[in-house]
């Protein structure tokens, strides 16, 4: 497994020290005024030997809350709370990146002010909030071209932030059934303007995040989770392949840190990309992959050793073993995940 532990460079500006990253793991334990707490910075901090950690999917602005107690990154207090998360993470020699996050159709309008819930088009999820039973999901507004504009920039303000805050970058999480991927699948996006339709159209609100936000920050420290093979919220359809395949040929003209594949279970396969998320990915993207799903760290090096991807990103377990990286290094048994781990930041 030694090819875990070889230091990457995702380009000129940031090395990683080995090829595990803590995946972005949604904790709901911020403040109420969704601030990251101490024991968050303890939680983050005790894991600092992973390669890079991306942080729990953190909030542009209000609208794009559908969890309790998510963190932010649209207030001077949730920067303050992160700066300590940050400081604790680089004290004990890490890196970490900010998930910037609206959720979309999947928000509601229990946790913020207001009565809209914005998405692609008036299309809704099924079902009720987790753990919160009492919410249903409403019917979404589409966003107008106004609300879309305003969206990017609230985009970019939020990586403005969270480079004020200390992260060495940002992952837009275009993943997991979530705003931006919500304008990727027919299955949400049934709209008829520039945004709708054709691949060209239906990635033109993802891109302009991607290259607003690398404008402002640059492409070194801008990294992006996809996933074209839907599974949570989301039902995938054939002509969604046109649309990643669209995608990944614009991705591949720009310098991203890293593309991540939003997945659960990597092994699953989705026969309108012809397999694998991630062998379709690696199948029309050359650059810098991170793979996820389900890997132990043997099956992990195996497969960068194939060259599957070249990084891969680690999440349940991590919750489980804070000292993961340290148990596999010396080849030591790990507890095993189960979901009563997540009451407690441990
Ligand atoms: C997740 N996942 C996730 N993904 C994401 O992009 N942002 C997030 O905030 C979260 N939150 C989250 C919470 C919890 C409790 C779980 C279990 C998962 C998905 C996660 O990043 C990863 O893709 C999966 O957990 C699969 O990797 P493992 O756990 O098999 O290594
Ligand atoms: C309070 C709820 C915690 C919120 C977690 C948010 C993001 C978690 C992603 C969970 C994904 C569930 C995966 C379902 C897999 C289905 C596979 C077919």
């Amino acid at each position: 497994m030694e090819n875990l532990f070889e230091t990457f460079s995702l380009n000129d500006t940031i090395t990683l020290k080995n090829r595990i990253l803590m995946a972005p793991l949604t904790r709901c334990m911020a403040d109420d005024n969704l601030v990251p707490t101490q024991q968050m910075a303890d939680y983050y901090s005790r894991r600092a030997d992973a390669g890079l950690i991306i942080s729990e999917a953190t909030i542009i602005r209000p609208d794009g809350q559908g969890y309790p107690n998510t963190p932010g990154l649209f207030s001077p207090e949730q920067i303050k709370g992160w700066q300590v998360v940050t400081q604790a993470v680089h004290k004990n020699g890490g890196k970490m990146f900010a998930q910037l996050w609206h959720t979309g159709r999947v928000a509601h309008p229990y946790f913020y002010d207001g009565d809209e819930v914005l998405s692609a088009s008036a299309v809704g999820v099924e079902g009720n909030v987790p753990r919160m039973r009492e919410l249903r999901y409403q019917t979404p507004k589409a966003a107008t071209k106004t609300d879309i504009q305003n969206l990017v920039n609230d985009f970019v303000k939020a990586a403005e932030n969270a480079i004020e805050a200390g992260f060495d970058g940002v992952e837009i999480h275009g993943a997991n059934g979530y705003l931006l991927d919500q304008f990727l699948h027919h299955d949400s996006n049934k709209r008829n303007d520039e945004y709708g339709q054709t691949p060209e159209n239906m990635v033109r609100f993802p891109l302009a995040v991607v290259d607003a936000i690398t404008d402002k920050i640059g492409a070194d420290r801008t990294a992006l989770r996809i996933s074209p093979g839907a599974y949570f919220n989301m039902a995938g359809t054939a002509e969604d392949r046109d649309v990643f395949d669209h995608l990944l040929a614009a991705l591949e003209k720009r310098d991203l840190a890293f593309l991540h594949i939003g997945i659960f279970d990597d092994t699953m396969i989705f026969d309108y990309l012809g397999g694998q998320a991630s062998s379709y990915v690696r199948a029309n993207y050359s650059k810098t992959l991170v793979g996820v799903g389900g890997y132990s760290a043997e099956t992990a090096s195996t497969a960068i050793s194939e060259d599957k991807f070249d990084l891969v990103a680690i999440g349940r377990p991590f919750i489980a073993n804070h000292n993961y990286i340290e148990k596999v290094k010396k080849g030591e048994a790990l507890t095993p995940y189960s979901e009563d781990m997540l009451a407690e930041l441990v």
